[in-house]
């Protein structure tokens, strides 16, 4: 029986565990990858354990996120991360210099190797055939010192793509179909393997959009094979060399396979407040827009934003819309100056910000109230843009060009233009916005920079035969980590500072939980299905820690949020039977008992003390997991050896 893309890369890789489906194997990480609003708390992290060098291939830390700098503490934590990289051998791609995933991808992604970051859309690698994967900050500072990356053994989606994309219908609308297929919880524990005949006329860029959104389908990572295109696309960033070819054995055996006829596909729009909630955009087409935004990792590259200029070119943006463009790099915001599509964007009425992930994350850019905002990001959560009753839409490049000029949702195959975008045969290569570490022997005399914004990170207390809490907050489904700990240009600044961020703890469901959580002392959240899904910040894991959470029951975990728990000392459980669910209240006051045992076993009673009845949970941990919670947490069990 043949290999699958994705499990050559694992077994060249494999480091402990058995290729078994569901199973934990170690894999060796080739690359790091973080970024700005996770970074800090990683090398704070990476810090404790002693290292004094990182012992990947290459780790590059990115500033993107938090780039408004609006006060100290961003640019305090800026210079941290900086000095931190000098030191410890990284590469530091500075504030401008682009959003991490695009830049990766231009720079330094290599087929077949592996890479963690402590971003949930790492997985954009997949593009270039990488095998890259969302992780959480104190995971990706293990890799870094040299450590596992470990996951359980992940099924096998292959969707096959027949036939060819027509004129305006895109990679975005590709992504934006599997999601309707297959739903924010429909990748949980695979891998997407990308093939069929359709994927040769897909560019690198192309493919890396789909690879970016399946962190939107819960897949632990997605990837495509290394072939012709990857390899001209390598080329044409002067690392030919990089390449080599890659792809899944022919008797390669799947678990699923899914068939997507290109011929077929429409442009596509995820409609508030779910990147699932998918309809054709001719079934939205008219309806008043507000605001536009094109960028974000899934939809910055060179391609699209020449395409968003063809279309702008000789036009206006109308009067009742405010449209923003947020280039992926610099790079693509170069090339762009150099022929002239800046100017394109510009005299359209564009506002070009600059090459980060802004409004994508609610660092500027909110909709007006009750607006409607069409934007080519990955994800439309409720609150996530910064207004709290804005309705978000995801589109492809082409619909929000084509939207921003009409006034109204608009299907861009109803411009009736010809779109013909040549790509060049190279970009431009100046790595000037990426420094280089000091050598290794000038490390010591490098002063980590460190500002007031940088507070100490609550530490797990090792696991507890007993936990008598109050379940101070009951959620339902699909709760995502920015509901957890919500994102934005007012709370994002306080990435190092857990104390400050408690505060908009779940502010999105109930302002009311971190005061509660205070006063209780010991919580337990119960949640629905796919609890912790979206983004890697472990953040939603260490807040909740700081305000006394010792266990979250839900139905069913999102895969890095539920190893962020861990990693955090927090039991994620889950119930045995779901519709127990129903019968505990928020305000009940629970015991978890016999947990020593249980977290071996798996098997945990529970008593709804104010219900006067027993719940059967489920603990779904491995042995290593078990250890880490018994530790207290990653990091002390990493300090006792157990690497
Ligand atoms: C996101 O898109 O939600 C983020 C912001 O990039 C996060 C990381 C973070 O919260 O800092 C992610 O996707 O992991
Ligand atoms: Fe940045 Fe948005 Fe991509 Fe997250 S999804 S990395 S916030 S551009």
């Amino acid at each position: 029986m043949g290999y699958t893309l994705a499990q050559k890369i694992i077994k060249e890789h494999l480091l402990s565990g058995e290729m078994i489906r569901g199973s934990e194997i170690g894999l060796r990480i080739d690359q790091t990858l973080t970024q700005d609003a996770t970074g800090t708390m990683a090398y704070l992290e990476f810090e404790t354990m002693g290292v004094d060098r990182v012992r990947t291939e290459l780790s590059v830390a990115y500033v993107d996120h938090n780039t408004l700098q609006s006060g100290f503490m961003n640019a305090d934590d800026h210079r941290f991360i900086q000095s931190m990289a000098k030191k410890y051998g990284l590469k530091f791609s500075r504030p401008g210099n682009g959003i991490c995933h695009q830049v990766h991808l231009e720079r330094f992604g290599i087929p077949g190797k592996t890479l963690i970051g402590s971003d949930s859309h790492t997985p954009t690698g997949g593009g270039i055939g990488m095998l890259a994967f969302g992780a959480g900050g104190m995971d990706v500072a293990c890799a870094m010192g040299g450590g596992a990356y470990y996951i359980s053994m992940p099924g096998m989606i292959k969707v096959e793509l027949k036939g060819r994309l027509r004129p305006f219908v895109t990679a975005k609308d590709i992504s934006l179909e599997i999601l309707r297929i297959l739903s924010v919880k429909g990748g949980v524990g695979y891998i997407i393997e990308w093939g069929g005949e359709g994927v040769k006329y897909l560019s690198v860029p192309e493919r890396a959009t789909i690879t970016n959104m399946g962190a939107e389908l819960g897949a632990t990572t997605s990837v495509f094979p290394s072939d012709e295109v990857t390899k001209a696309f390598l080329k044409a960033q002067g690392r030919g060399s990089d390449w080599r070819p890659l792809e899944a054995d022919p008797d390669a055996v799947y678990d699923w396979i899914i068939e997507i006829d290109l011929d077929e596909l429409e442009p596509m729009t995820a409609c508030p407040h779910s990147p699932d909630n998918v309809c054709r955009v001719s079934e939205v087409s008219g309806m008043k827009v507000d605001q536009v935004c094109i960028g974000s990792c899934t939809n910055s590259s060179l391609y699209d934003m020449l395409k968003v200029a063809a279309i702008l070119k000789g036009r206006t943006v109308s009067p009742d819309v405010s449209l923003s463009i947020s280039p992926g790099s610099k790079q693509v915001l170069t090339m762009l100056a150099d022929c002239g599509a800046l100017s394109d964007m510009i005299a359209a009425g564009a506002r070009i910000l600059e090459c980060a992930c802004g409004p994508c994350i609610g660092m500027g850019f909110s909709p007006n109230s009750g607006g409607v905002s069409l934007r080519t990001f990955n994800r439309n959560f409720e609150g996530r843009s910064g207004t709290a009753d804005a309705s978000v839409y995801l589109v492809s490049p082409e619909t929000a060009a084509a939207s921003a000029i009409a006034g109204v949702m608009t299907d861009p195959r109803s411009l009736g233009i010809d779109l013909k975008i040549e790509m060049p045969d190279s970009f431009l290569t100046d790595d000037s916005g990426v420094l280089l570490p000091a050598d290794a022997d000038e490390a010591s005399e490098v002063e980590i920079l460190r500002g007031p914004n940088i507070k100490p990170f609550p530490e797990p207390k090792p696991l507890e035969d007993v936990i008598e809490a109050g379940v101070t907050l009951k959620v339902g489904d699909n709760i995502t980590t920015d509901h957890i700990m919500p994102a934005g240009s007012k709370i994002l600044p306080y990435r190092s500072n857990i104390p400050y961020m408690s505060r908009f703890c779940f502010e999105v469901c109930d302002s009311s939980f971190p005061e509660r959580a205070k006063e209780r002392g010991v919580s337990v959240i119960i949640g629905g299905e796919n609890y912790g899904q979206g983004s890697s910040r472990e953040h939603a894991a260490l807040v909740p820690l700081y305000l006394g959470v010792r266990a979250v029951i839900a139905k069913s975990f999102a895969r890095i949020h539920a190893a962020n728990l861990i990693n955090a000392g927090i039991i994620p459980l889950t119930f045995n039977d779901p519709f127990d669910y129903e019968l505990i209240e928020q305000g009940d006051e629970i015991i978890l008992k016999d947990l020593m045992e249980g977290v071996s076993t798996g098997r945990i009673l529970m008593r709804d003390v104010t219900k006067g009845k027993g719940i059967r949970l489920r603990a779904d941990l491995t042995e290593r997991q078990t250890d880490i919670l018994k530790a207290g947490g990653l990091l002390k069990y990493v300090g006792m050896g157990n690497k």
